[in-house]
């Protein structure tokens, strides 16, 4: 399905339709059997992407282990984006409990403004997969002061995904915060993207997702900000002749459920969604990986788009001015999403301090080796 004419509209909800709430009761197929009956629930998330995203993977993947987790007593229904209305409407139906989960990344800042804080560029290591980590290491993903933000709003927030670093579409190279001025890029609705990309010069248009093929194809954006699967299955990237990779952040989503529903859920079947969102972390990081990869070689082969990889000193201009944001976002969720971007850049620090231990020590017992092999050498030709 593709959602690139501006398409969005309210699409109706026939959730009813779906099961859910009712559990259904299929009895078995042989007419032989005993007149044992099953209870088969539907659990139904909601997807800001559409088919073949990597949303929809973790989505297929997470029914397929809660239904191997249940004994297929539960079902996972997913609504690719489009099926429940525009962005804010799945947040809504999460949090009415008309669906049990969704997903939430920018637009989902209205919302709970703290999860703005994925939004704050050059925060997270240069390493996808650390990033991964440190967002899932419970020390973050199940502080109290995440949890809180969340179940304020009446969600619960179940994982952490990030998708892919965001990368820059335009219609002319971008190197440095002056090729940004007076720029009309697209930014998810949410006041930390805003002020970022003010800072580097450009002028933020929010629009929906569904909106922005035609908004580009017309003229009333000059760029995107988008993983590179996105850019590819939204088709943006045949009305735009740049992609330029500045790593300045990644596209992050929290995978969230309603937390009354959560908070309600049997023992077992919390379990299985616990356990489930724990295996999912390596499975996800692997699939966002291969897709990006893979829609970067169906971007090249089938358009003439330039690549643009930003230097170390070129990103250094742009990490300037997106620090003073920090303090931005500290004013605007007051002391706990403050508190919340401080454990988050300590666990940042932590995994970056560890790294450059090992690599320290790997480079010494390199080293070590090296000289060994020069005495053994050494002792070969004196004897
Ligand atoms: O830019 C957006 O609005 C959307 N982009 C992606 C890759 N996922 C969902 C999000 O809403």
């Amino acid at each position: 399905m593709k959602l690139r004419n501006g398409f969005i509209g309210m699409a109706a909800l026939a959730l009813a339709a779906c099961g859910g709430d009712e559990p259904e009761t299929a009895a078995p197929e042989t007419a032989a059997a005993e007149p044992a009956e099953t209870t088969v629930q539907t659990w139904r998330i909601g997807l800001e992407e559409i088919e073949g995203s990597v949303q929809y993977e973790y989505g297929a993947k997470f029914a397929e282990l809660i239904n191997e987790k249940t004994d297929g007593e539960v079902e996972v229904k997913l609504f690719p984006y489009g099926q429940l209305g525009g962005l804010t409407d799945i947040y809504d139906q999460v949090q009415a409990g008309a669906i049990e989960l969704a997903f939430g990344s920018g637009f989902l800042g209205g919302t709970v403004p703290e999860s703005q804080l994925f939004s704050l560029n050059f925060v997270l290591t240069d390493d996808e997969q650390t990033n991964t980590e440190i967002l899932n290491d419970p020390a973050f993903r199940q502080h109290p002061d995440l949890v809180e933000a969340f179940n304020e709003r009446d969600l619960h927030p179940l994982a952490i995904v990030p998708e892919g670093w965001q990368v820059w579409s335009a219609n002319k190279a971008i190197r440095t915060p002056e090729d940004f001025d007076g720029m009309a890029i697209r930014t998810m609705d949410n006041r930390l993207l805003r002020e970022t990309y003010s800072a580097y010069g450009a002028d933020p248009t929010t629009m929906e997702y569904g909106e922005l093929f035609s908004g580009m194809q017309l003229g009333q954006l000059d760029g995107n900000i988008q993983p590179v699967f996105a850019h590819q299955e939204m088709d943006f990237y045949q009305v735009q002749d740049y992609l330029i990779f500045a790593n300045q952040a990644q596209f992050i989503a929290t995978f969230m459920a309603n937390q009354d529903w959560y908070e309600g859920l049997s023992q077992e079947y919390k379990e299985a969604v616990d356990e489930s969102v724990v295996e999912l972390i390596p499975y996800i990081h692997d699939v966002q990986e291969r897709l990006n990869e893979e829609r970067l070689d169906i971007i090249t082969e089938n358009s003439d788009i330039e690549l643009v990889y930003l230097t170390p000193e070129e990103r250094a201009a742009f990490r300037e001015l997106s620090l003073p944001v920090r303090d931005t976002f500290a004013e605007m969720v007051g002391e706990r999403g403050a508190r919340l971007m401080t454990v988050l850049i300590d666990l940042v620090d932590e995994a970056e301090t560890q790294g450059a231990t090992e690599e320290e020590g790997a480079e010494m017992a390199e080293a070590t080796e090296a000289e060994d092999a020069t005495m053994e050498e050494t002792e070969a030709a004196v004897e």
